[in-house]
């Protein structure tokens, strides 16, 4: 049966959450049939009945699963048949590090450095509640956003990904030959930037690159699905 993906998308459909494409990496992975629901934020307390606070959500076969981790989780066990999204424990371990390690470190610089970029694309109905609830959540107005150093911030987004660039100068794949759920972050957070912001976050000698293409190639809905604001990968 059809799995439905309730993701979230921006304006002109633009669909910008790191942890909505990580988990279309991983059904793509899995080589699961998925219809995308998009919504906007203030869409999101309607979707499957309500009660959900946040996206991705999942319906798969009358089961509603929310949250990315726990959605990978869920369709390791519950599609074991198909190829393993962590091969293994010690794999998931890695990959729940690797996970870890984006929404504590990278994903916080980022979201700070972008928050006024999302704050341009949202969809109309968002746009008071995003105003609202990051200055909430920040404890600055969004003009303070806007305003910010921006080429400051990105030098130091860029140096948080140094961990992959000592890996991915080596390897193909953080996972090694073939990628797995820890490359799906990664990924996943880079699709992200790339369809909020303006800015490279890799720059075009980045020895990240070659690496991001390598997964932009493998699977071509994503690909298709995905907005590109750079002029690279
Ligand atoms: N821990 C959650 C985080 C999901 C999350 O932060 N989703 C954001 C979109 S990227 C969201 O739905 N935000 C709703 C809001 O800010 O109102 C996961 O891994 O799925």
């Amino acid at each position: 049966m059809t799995i439905v993906l309730h993701e979230l998308a921006l304006e002109r459909g633009i669909l910008s959450s790191p942890f909505c494409w990580m988990v279309r990496f991983a059904l793509a992975h899995k080589g699961l049939d998925y219809q995308s629901a998009p919504t906007s934020f203030t869409g999101i307390p309607a979707i499957c009945g309500g009660g959900q606070k946040m996206v991705p959500v999942i319906e798969d076969g009358g089961r509603v699963v929310a949250d990315s981790w726990v959605i990978a989780e869920h369709l390791e066990a519950a599609h074991a048949d198909r190829p393993s999204l962590f091969g293994g424990a010690l794999g998931r371990n890695y990959a729940r590090f690797v996970f870890a390690t984006f929404t504590t470190h990278i994903l916080r610089e980022a979201v700070i450095t972008v928050t006024g970029e999302v704050y341009k694309k949202v969809q109309p109905e968002d746009r008071d509640y995003y105003r609202d609830s990051r200055a909430q959540r920040f404890g600055m107005p969004i003009e303070e956003f806007t305003a910010a150093p921006v080429a400051e911030r990105i030098a130091v987004l860029r140096a948080t990904l140094d961990p992959l660039r000592t890996v991915l100068k080596d390897q193909p794949f953080l996972s090694g030959a073939a990628p797995l759920y820890a490359d799906y972050v990664a990924a996943g957070f880079l699709l992200w930037w790339r369809a909020a912001s303006p800015e490279r976050v890799l720059e075009k000698d980045d020895v990240l690159i070659p690496w991001f293409e390598r997964m932009l190639a493998l699977y071509p809905r994503i690909a298709k699905d995905s907005t590109r604001t750079w002029d690279g990968p």
